[in-house]
């Protein structure tokens, strides 16, 4: 049986509830939208896509030694940003500020990692972000205020540690995804 797979930093408590909340203002602006519910807010490092247990089994082993001692990452919630465009948003997120040198340290290593161990990984550059909801491409297009939107954001906010990495599987249903943890790595 194949697995969905993806490798994602959790986020504390507290700061899921703050991003609720920041859900909750968005939500009168796009109600077309479908919000990611708190329980599978993350922010991915790597997606596997369809990948074998034996396989996530393997990264789980592969994984341990290089993050051994690894730092967390000191956060605060950033900026929205939609992806692709503006005109044409699709996916509506945040992006982090504070100190991210060890989230692209964090990003680096696990993907030497995985490449080392003969996984392909999607092509594109890291661009870290915190979905807060996805727009269906079969609903119409709409265009988003990025003005608008951006006053809803709640100032620079409370810094925060992300120092749990995941391993997930992802089961696509008809309500949503389910996310199973396989493993979680603790850093520093
Ligand atoms: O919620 P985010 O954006 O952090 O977008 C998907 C989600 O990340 C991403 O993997 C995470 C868990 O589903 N994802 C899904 N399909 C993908 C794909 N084909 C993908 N990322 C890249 N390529």
């Amino acid at each position: 049986m194949k697995l969905r797979t993806f490798l994602a930093l959790d986020f504390p408590p507290e700061i899921l509830r703050v991003l609720t909340l920041i859900q909750e203002k968005y939500k009168k602006l796009v109600p077309q939208a479908k919000w990611v519910r708190s329980s599978n807010i993350h922010l991915t490092l790597h997606f596997l896509g369809d990948i074998s247990e034996t396989d996530v089994a393997l990264i789980i082993k592969e994984l341990r030694e290089p993050l051994t001692n690894k730092s967390g990452v000191l956060a605060k919630l950033g900026e929205p940003g939609v992806f692709p465009s503006w005109d044409n948003p699709r996916v509506l997120w945040l992006s982090l500020a504070g100190k991210l040198p060890p989230l692209y340290d964090l990003h680096n290593v696990t993907l030497q990692t995985l490449v080392k161990n003969g996984f392909t990984l999607v092509k594109r550059d890291f661009c870290p972000h915190i979905t807060l909801a996805r727009i269906s491409a079969h609903k119409r297009s709409i265009s988003l205020d990025r003005s608008v939107i951006n006053k809803l954001v709640p100032g620079k906010g409370q810094e925060f540690k992300l120092d749990k990495l995941t391993l997930y599987t992802s089961k696509l249903t008809p309500t949503g995804p389910i996310y199973t943890k396989q493993h979680t790595f603790l850093l520093q």
